[in-house]
């Protein structure tokens, strides 16, 4: 292990107690799963088969379609269409281990299981955890939970055991959540284990082909009808502010995940700091926030729109209309900025 990664050693002496023998083991992440949330499961699941055990991933609901081409997609169960199964499976489970979330709220249809599972493993990078895991692996100034999979495998002295499967959801996992290497929680140390991960098999061209070049015409044409109509730029608050309805989404036939990394064009813009995209669902608005430097945007999210998430990047939901939802997050505005100049 290198000095740059640190992994507890108490949580740690916890696992190899844990894995000391063969076990049966439930890999579980969070609702509406990311890159960084498979790649760390999927990685994981290929590291603990290699080493003897029974592994089994469980997505509270499938994969969006540029994420299904990971190795071991397939053999992953879905929580929206095998939830009876998926609950088995946590029932049946040694040890259920927490991807890529720290509250149990985070797992949709899994959570009573989850609550009721006698011994958890968490791994996970985001803020304020929930403390319930008898092995907690905490860590927010990770880039990503895939890197922390990385480190712990490493420090229980098993990265030989990461083959190309492995290693290919572990970099998907880095490159997803570290905004492709850009995001200020990318170190020294997360290039070094891209490098690591380069040497253990992963062809990285491939990986950024799947997930980059999988746009589908539709996709492509709500893009731009979102940044033609439904973008409001305040350069005076330097704040971009997209809004989609869904009879907006409806029109361009929309599949989950369509709407993913929208949010970064707001911010991609010269003098833009804070980005937000609201969208309207059946039953909600959800709230995606980004922003750039000191800008807290967790906090705005866990204070006004019942969510959470790192200083950069957070997400939450409202309950009002859309329409109200922009007006009340376009009155919180000034102050935020103001405060935080
Ligand atoms: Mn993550």
């Amino acid at each position: 292990m290198t000095a740059s990664s640190s992994v507890p050693v108490d949580a740690l002496q916890g696992l190899r107690d844990l894995l000391s023998t063969p076990k049966r083991l439930a890999l579980v992440t969070h609702y509406n799963p990311d890159g960084d949330a498979i790649g760390s499961s999927l990685g994981l699941m290929h590291v603990l088969r290699a080493a003897g055990h029974r592994a089994q991933v469980l997505l509270p609901n499938s994969a969006p379609a540029f994420l299904r081409w990971m190795p071991g997609y397939d053999e992953a169960m879905a929580g929206d269409t095998k939830r009876d199964q998926c609950i088995s499976a946590i029932r049946e489970a040694d040890a259920v281990i927490c991807l890529d979330f720290n509250r149990r709220d985070r797992v949709g249809a899994l959570e009573e299981a989850l609550r009721a599972a006698p011994f958890t493993v968490l791994i996970d990078h985001h803020q304020e955890p929930e403390d319930f895991a008898a092995i907690p692996f905490s860590d927010p100034s990770a880039c990503s939970t895939s890197q922390m999979v990385h480190d712990i495998v490493e420090a229980m002295g098993w990265a030989e055991r990461i083959g190309p499967e492995a290693a290919a959801c572990l970099y998907t996992g880095i490159v997803t959540d570290s905004g492709s290497f850009r995001f200020g929680s990318t170190t020294p140390h997360t290039m070094r284990v891209a490098a690591r991960l380069m040497e253990r098999g992963v062809r990285i061209t491939d990986v950024h082909e799947a997930i980059a070049d999988d746009n589908r015409p539709d996709r492509l044409r709500l893009l731009g009808f979102t940044l033609t109509e439904r973008m409001v730029v305040l350069p005076e608050l330097a704040t971009a502010i997209i809004s989609l309805s869904l009879d907006d989404l409806k029109r361009f036939n929309y599949q989950q995940g369509d709407t993913e990394g929208f949010v970064n064009y707001g911010l991609s813009m010269r003098g833009i700091r804070l980005a937000a995209l609201f969208i309207e669902r059946p039953d909600l608005v959800k709230v995606s926030l980004r922003s750039k430097g000191q800008l807290p945007v967790d906090g705005l999210v866990r204070d006004h729109f019942n969510g959470g998430g790192h200083r950069n990047a957070a997400g939450g939901q409202a309950k009002e209309t859309l329409a109200d939802a922009v007006t009340r997050f376009r009155t919180l505005l000034p102050d935020f900025i103001a405060q935080h100049p």
